[in-house]
C-alpha cells in the first residue's frame, strides 16, 4: 500500500481512474518525498470531461446566479474550515513557506467569496434609444464550457480566480492544473464537491500539459480558454485557440521593476524589496526581479540589502522561522541555475548564486537568494527567471529609470519608492504595465481589483475584480420596441 493518496480524475461528479490508466506522482521539493499519485490523463479523458461539462451546462446556465452564488459561498466556507490543512499541502507540494501557503489559500477564499456576491450583480447596462418607445439594454450570458489551465506557483489561488469567476457567470469548467501541484488542485476540487456543486459543472483532468491542453483547445465544445503560465506555451494556446476563434485569456510572464529613487524611504523600500524579490522564492509572475536604483543611494542601499540577504533563513518551508523555501521542482532549479551561470558571465554577482547542498538540503531544490549588479540589457536583466534572483540596475535619473523599466517584453507589475507625490503620480502614467504600486513592492494584488498586464504579459482582458466577469461572459444587446410599428434606426431619427 502506498503511503500517499491515489487520486483519480473528477468527471461528471465522480472520481474515476480509467482502467489501465498510467499514473504519475508529485514530490515535495523540500525533501523529495512523494505527495500523491495521479492519473496521467489522455485525450479520451478530456473528451469525457468536456462531455460532462457540456451536458451539465444548460441546467447550470439556467440556475439563477444568486443560487450559484450560494454554492460559491459554501465553497469559501469549506476552504476556510480546511485552510490550515490545504496550506500545508501547498507548502508540501510546491515549497512556498507556510505563511505564504496560508496566503495562497486565503486569496482563494477571498476570491470565491467575492464571486459569490457577484451572483447578485452581474450587471448589464441600460442605454437610451435614439427612437421613441424603444428600450435598449445589455445582459450577460455565459460562454459555455471553459477550460481553466493553471500554473503551480499559486496552486489554490489561481485556479479559484478562474473557476469561481467562470462558474458564477454560468459556465461549466474543465480544469487542467500544472502536474506538479496536482494534490493542491485536488483540494480545490474537493471543496467544490463538498459544497454541493452539481455533477459535471466542474471537472478535473490531470496529466501531461501539452497533450491535454491541445485536446481541450481543439475541442469545438470548449468556447473559452483561460491560461496562466509561460509565454511560449501561452503563444501556442493563443494560436491554436484562434483556429476555432475561441476566446483566449492569457496571463503570462513578468520582469517587474522596483524603482528606488534618491528621496525614497530606504528602510521601507528594503522591506518591500526582500518580500517582492525573495517571497515565494521569486516564483511569482509579479516577483520583483529588477531593482532600478538611483545612483545617489546606490551604495548605501546595496549595503543595507547585503546585510539583510545574508540574514535570510533558507530551509524547511513548514518551519515558521524560514524565510525562503526551496524552488518548486528539479526543472525549476535547473533553469534558475542556468540563468545564474549566464549572469556570472555577463554581470557582477553580489550575493548568493549557489544551489545549497549538504545535509537536509541534498534532497530538496534550494537556491540561495541571489543578487546581481548589471547594466540594463543583459539577459538576466530582461528575461523572466522565476526564481530568487534579483538584477540591480543603476540609473542617474527618473527618466532613465522609466526607460529601463519599460524596455522589456513584459508589462505585469511595477513599483516606485519615492516621497515625491508628483513623481509617484507621474510614474503611474509612465510605467507601461498592468499594475503599479507606490511605496510598496510589486507583489500583493488583492482579489477585488483587476490583475494582468500589457505587452507579452497577456491578452484577453484582466483577471480578478469586476473584470473577471468580462472574461467569462458574452454581452447580449437587447432592443425592445414597444411602439407597435416598425421603427428604423438611423432612418426614422428625430421623429
Ligand atoms: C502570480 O504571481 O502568478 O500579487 C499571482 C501577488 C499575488 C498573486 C500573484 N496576490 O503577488
Amino acid at each position: 500500500m502506498a503511503s500517499y493518496p491515489e487520486v483519480g480524475l473528477f468527471i461528471g461528479g465522480k472520481w474515476v481512474s480509467p482502467p489501465g490508466a498510467s499514473r504519475f506522482t508529485t514530490i515535495n521539493p523540500t525533501d523529495g518525498t512523494t505527495v500523491g499519485s495521479f492519473v496521467s490523463g489522455t485525450p479520451k479523458d478530456v473528451d469525457a470531461a468536456v462531455t460532462a461539462a457540456f451536458t451539465a451546462y444548460p441546467a447550470w446556465k439556467a440556475t439563477p446566479p444568486p443560487v450559484r452564488g450560494e454554492i460559491l459561498l459554501k465553497v469559501s466556507q469549506v476552504l476556510k474550515q480546511r485552510k490550515e490543512q490545504i496550506a500545508r499541502v501547498v507548502t508540501q507540494e510546491m515549497g512556498k513557506v507556510i505563511a505564504e501557503g496560508r496566503g495562497d489559500v486565503q486569496e482563494a477564499i477571498d476570491f470565491v467569496e467575492y464571486m459569490a456576491g457577484e451572483g447578485r450583480r452581474l450587471f448589464g447596462e441600460t442605454v437610451p434609444s435614439e427612437l421613441r418607445n424603444k428600450f435598449c439594454l445589455t445582459v450577460r450570458q455565459p460562454k459555455g464550457v471553459v477550460a481553466c489551465i493553471t500554473p503551480w506557483n499559486f496552486p489554490t489561488a489561481i485556479p479559484n480566480w478562474k473557476i469561481a469567476a467562470a462558474l458564477i457567470c454560468g459556465n461549466t469548467v474543465v480544469f487542467k492544473p500544472a502536474s506538479n501541484t496536482s494534490m493542491c488542485a485536488t483540494e480545490v476540487v474537493t471543496a467544490y464537491e463538498a459544497a454541493g456543486l452539481p455533477p459535471g459543472v466542474l471537472n478535473l483532468v490531470t496529466g501531461p500539459g501539452g497533450i491535454l491542453g491541445n485536446a481541450l483547445i481543439d475541442d469545438p465544445r470548449v468556447r473559452a480558454v483561460s491560461f496562466t503560465g509561460g509565454v511560449d506555451t501561452g503563444r501556442t494556446v493563443n494560436v491554436r485557440g484562434a483556429q476555432d476563434l475561441k476566446a483566449v485569456h492569457l496571463e503570462l510572464g513578468g520582469k517587474n521593476p522596483m524603482i528606488v529613487m534618491d528621496d525614497a524611504n530606504l528602510p521601507l523600500a528594503l522591506e518591500g524589496l526582500l518580500f517582492g524579490a525573495f517571497g515565494t522564492a521569486g516564483q511569482r509572475c509579479t516577483a520583483t526581479s529588477r531593482l532600478i536604483l538611483h545612483e545617489k543611494v546606490y551604495d548605501q542601499f546595496l549595503g543595507m540589502l547585503d546585510r539583510r540577504v545574508a540574514g535570510l533563513r533558507l530551509g524547511d518551508p513548514l518551519d515558521p522561522k524560514t524565510d525562503v523555501g526551496p524552488v518548486a521542482s528539479a526543472d525549476q532549479q535547473k533553469k534558475i541555475l542556468e540563468y545564474i551561470a549566464i549572469g556570472r558571465k555577463e554581470a557582477k554577482l553580489r550575493t548568493g548564486g549557489n544551489k545549497l547542498t549538504g545535509g537536509a538540503y541534498d534532497k530538496g531544490f534550494f537556491i540561495e537568494p541571489t543578487v546581481f549588479e548589471t547594466p540594463h540589457g543583459t539577459r538576466i536583466s530582461k528575461e523572466e527567471i522565476f526564481g530568487p534572483v534579483l538584477s540591480v540596475i543603476k540609473v542617474p535619473s527618473y527618466e532613465e529609470a522609466v526607460r529601463v523599466a519599460n524596455d522589456v517584453e513584459y508589462g505585469l507589475s511595477s513599483s516606485i519608492y519615492t516621497s515625491d507625490v508628483n513623481r509617484a503620480f507621474r510614474a503611474v502614467e509612465d510605467l507601461e504595465c498592468g499594475i503599479t504600486y507606490v511605496n510598496a513592492p510589486t507583489i500583493g494584488a488583492e482579489v477585488q481589483l483587476p490583475f494582468g498586464g500589457t505587452k507579452h504579459t497577456g491578452t484577453g482582458g484582466r483577471e480578478a475584480g469586476s473584470s473577471a466577469i468580462e472574461e467569462f461572459t458574452e454581452i447580449k444587446t437587447v432592443f425592445v420596441d414597444f411602439s407597435n410599428h416598425l421603427q428604423k434606426a438611423q432612418i426614422d431619427v428625430g421623429e
